[in-house]
């Protein structure tokens, strides 16, 4: 039946049958039939609707996501088999849509696959950016920025005729909607709602990265997160804000009125979850559309505060959006009688001067209108919750303490683990059954097999593969050769102090000084890494360089290359993590307790069995209780000590660094004659003295603990069968952490849907 639909679909486009179609063009007729599928699926759509609108999407490749879904995925593989075609191989020929960052971003895709997969009735909304985050690529050691344009004429995203008209105050901006399906696993389907510009203009995009910052109607959906180090920076964000925020109110009171709701009643039939302050400007813009449609300030600011939810993604005090009442005046003058009234109300009621909405120095601050005038703040693991309760946004909770709640994040297991692994999917199915991909928490029922002998061994075997696999694609990809013999320790993240790549860089040095002095490890160590740095971001950027240029002076020792290699992975992003992670036995999760609010690789990597190696932060805390101390290597300061360094001001790294001397010869070869040879002294120096003189996120106060706690997991990995044990109560573990649970909470707590 597929194979018919599919054999015409080749014979309409290319004139051919299957087997005579290359990649490419059977990639382009699988697309065609799983939308034609899709179309066919479609339900979801009653009751109150969720609109969840996020800055970022991160979503990855779609085509196996979809089949999956669908329950084509197995079908679709045996059709291609028997033309000796292979579904990995076209899934090459799709392009990663570059529509997110982080953590932010590829959760709100999970949770878009959570949705759908519950039936429950939501859409995404946010930008179509063209070339979204940048492309990352190195030279001289040194990261390149370039454009990553993904949108192709035929691809996932379909057009709408639904246009609307935002007003800046220099010139009012025509919309145009694009819309790609988000299926459900075995269940219907939503909506991914991506607004675009319609004078935008590819071309003014020039050496890299680099355009006119202030050609807003040719640039606002470019690029995500664009450089906003300067004023003009500052104000396209305010413009891209206000394009996404304008354009969902308008979309979400237009499918009111097609339903004849009465606007007044809002609340009862929308709720819009904010995903992190990107999209606050929601609030005063539905107040501003509500007024206009004669109803009063008064009660439309009752209905908004009791339709909108805000999520916080941080506490890094930094990425807490606070823009200057100036900058809105310049972009979006109409608001700023509203944000004045929102702010007044506030200082009227409350004389504590932190929460008000505008500060003293007339900056507005997103979160604190967030809160003020939504019905529910969460945070997105127990420690982050409680951190934002007791410290962060205290003041708020004494007023509100029925706002707030925790939601501890997940993932899906849909493509984290049925698609990332099959291997392992398929053998976990033939222990237990296939219950676990409809109900996680069935997972548990793998405990059975801990002590296992044979089990333990499948699951060594089924890693080994996967290791195998990985090492191909990154001969392929970026011609590195790495060892499947040797364990692989991976850390894949964005690139930030905090979540402490640097402190692995020392590890990274201090081995290969063991190594030099003859101390050898008993068995070789991958340390693979995979990180972008904001542009903008110095320091950053100053970290993938000492990494690269670890990477190349071990390469070239070969009194050390036998026995530990470091590979920075180009371009990181989805794609490159679904073959990172299940090959990975060492899932460094190293934060700065109490500055990861969450993570959620911690979570993938369990998933695929690898063991954590981390600090007491963010959803290791929840993993740890989980799996218990025989099965994850924690270590470093706990958040309270680390918020009393800070409350304190009393962490010195110079004294770490004086004082031990393991940490100055670490810290010293930084600028040893080796590395600068290799590497910029600019930037080695910049980073060395950073180290010394500031280590905002604390490395050289665990260090040595890191090095302590690693080296143990290291001798204990050569227990195979004990540490394959470790790996399976992780899986077994893992049910917890599917966001299907996550989405059931929301919609319990929050939702109501
Ligand atoms: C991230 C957090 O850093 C991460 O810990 C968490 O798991 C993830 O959100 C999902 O909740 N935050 C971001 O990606 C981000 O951009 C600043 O936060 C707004």
């Amino acid at each position: 039946m597929i194979e018919r639909e599919l054999q015409a679909i080749t014979n309409s486009r290319y004139n051919k049958g299957i087997a005579e179609c290359n990649n490419k063009e059977l990639y382009y007729a699988l697309l065609e039939l799983t939308k034609g599928s899709i179309q066919s699926n479609k339900k979801h759509k009653n009751g109150r609707k969720l609109y969840y609108i996020s800055a970022e999407f991160l979503i990855g490749k779609l085509l196996s996501n979809h089949l999956i879904n669908l329950g084509l995925f197995d079908e679709v593989n045996k059709i291609l088999c028997k033309y000796q075609k292979k579904l990995t191989e076209i899934e090459e020929v799709e392009p990663e849509p570059s529509l997110g960052n982080g953590g932010l971003g590829r959760l709100a895709a999970c949770f878009l696959d959570s949705i759908a997969t519950l039936g429950l009735n939501a859409d995404g909304i946010g930008l179509n950016y063209h070339f979204g985050l940048f492309k990352q690529e190195f030279d001289n050691n040194l990261q390149i920025e370039t454009i990553n344009p993904w949108i192709q004429p035929v691809s996932w995203l379909n057009k709408t005729n639904r246009t609307y008209q935002v007003v800046f105050k220099d010139f009012t901006a025509t919309s145009i909607l694009y819309e790609m399906d988000v299926t459900g696993y075995h269940n219907g389907s939503n909506k991914l709602r991506l607004f675009d510009i319609q004078t935008l203009d590819e071309s003014i995009v020039k050496n890299g990265i680099i355009f006119d910052k202030e050609k807003i109607a040719k640039n606002l959906t470019l690029f995500l997160y664009p450089d906003d180090s300067d004023e003009q920076g500052l104000l396209l964000r305010i413009y891209q804000q206000y394009f996404m925020v304008s354009n969902a109110a308008q979309l979400i009171l237009d499918e009111c009125r097609e339903e004849s709701y009465d606007l007044r009643k809002l609340h009862e039939y929308v709720v819009i979850q904010i995903n992190d302050t990107h999209p606050s400007l929601i609030i005063p813009e539905l107040i501003r559309l509500l007024t206009a449609e004669g109803i009063s300030i008064d009660e439309a600011i009752g209905i908004v505060s009791k339709t909108c939810a805000y999520t916080n993604h941080t506490i890094l005090a930094e990425a807490l959006e606070k823009w200057p009442l100036a900058y809105l005046e310049q972009v979006v003058p109409h608001l700023v009688p509203i944000i004045n009234e929102l702010d007044a109300r506030v200082k009227e009621k409350y004389e504590d001067l932190s929460v008000a909405i505008i500060d003293k120095d007339n900056r507005v601050h997103m979160a604190h209108m967030d809160i003020h005038y939504g019905f529910s703040v969460n945070g997105v693991a127990a420690l982050h919750t409680k951190i934002l309760k007791e410290e962060e946004l205290k003041a708020f909770y004494k007023l509100y303490p029925e706002k707030f709640n925790n939601k501890t994040n997940g993932i899906t297991f849909r493509r984290w683990l049925l698609h990332c692994n099959q291997p392992l999917a398929q053998y976990i199915e033939q222990l237990i059954g296939d219950g676990f991909k409809t109900d996680a928490a069935k997972l548990e029922q793998l405990l059975q097999y801990k002590d296992n002998k044979e089990v333990l061994l499948s699951i060594e075997r089924i890693k080994q593969e996967n290791k195998a696999v990985l090492k191909d694609y990154l001969m392929e990809t970026q011609g590195i050769e790495i060892d499947v013999n040797s364990i692989f320790d991976i850390q894949i993240k964005r690139l930030h102090e905090y979540k402490r790549q640097q402190m692995n860089a020392l590890y990274i040095i201090y081995k290969y000084l063991e190594v030099k002095k003859g101390n050898l490890p008993k068995k070789k160590i991958t340390m693979i890494f995979g990180a972008k740095a904001a542009p903008a971001y110095t320091i950053a950027k100053d970290i993938i360089h000492l990494l690269l240029c670890l990477q190349e002076l071990i390469d070239h020792d070969p009194e050390v290359n036998p026995y530990l290699k470091v590979v920075m992975v180009e371009n990181y992003n989805v794609t490159k993590a679904s073959k990172l992670i299940p090959a990975c036995d060492i899932s460094e999760q190293i934060s700065l307790a109490s500055k990861e609010a969450s993570g959620t690789g911690n979570m993938k990597f369990m998933l695929n069995g690898a063991v954590t190696l981390g600090t007491e932060d963010g959803a290791n805390v929840e993993i740890h209780q989980l799996v218990q101390d025989d099965n994850i290597y924690i270590f470093g300061k706990k958040s309270e000590e680390v918020i009393e360094h800070y409350r304190k001001a009393d962490y010195v790294s110079r004294v770490y660094y004086e004082e031990d001397a393991l940490i100055h010869e670490l810290v010293e070869f930084i600028l040893s004659r080796d590395m600068l040879l290799i590497g910029e002294k600019r930037n080695l120096v910049r980073l060395y003295n950073e180290l010394i003189n500031k280590d905002w996120f604390m490395t050289l106060l665990d260090i040595k603990d890191y090095i302590k706690t690693k080296d143990q997991m290291l001798e204990d990995y050569m227990d195979r069968q004990s540490f394959n044990r470790k790996a399976l109560i992780n899986i077994a573990k893992a049910g917890y952490f599917s966001s299907d649970r996550t989405i059931q909470q929301y919609n319990e707590d929050i939702w109501r849907l």
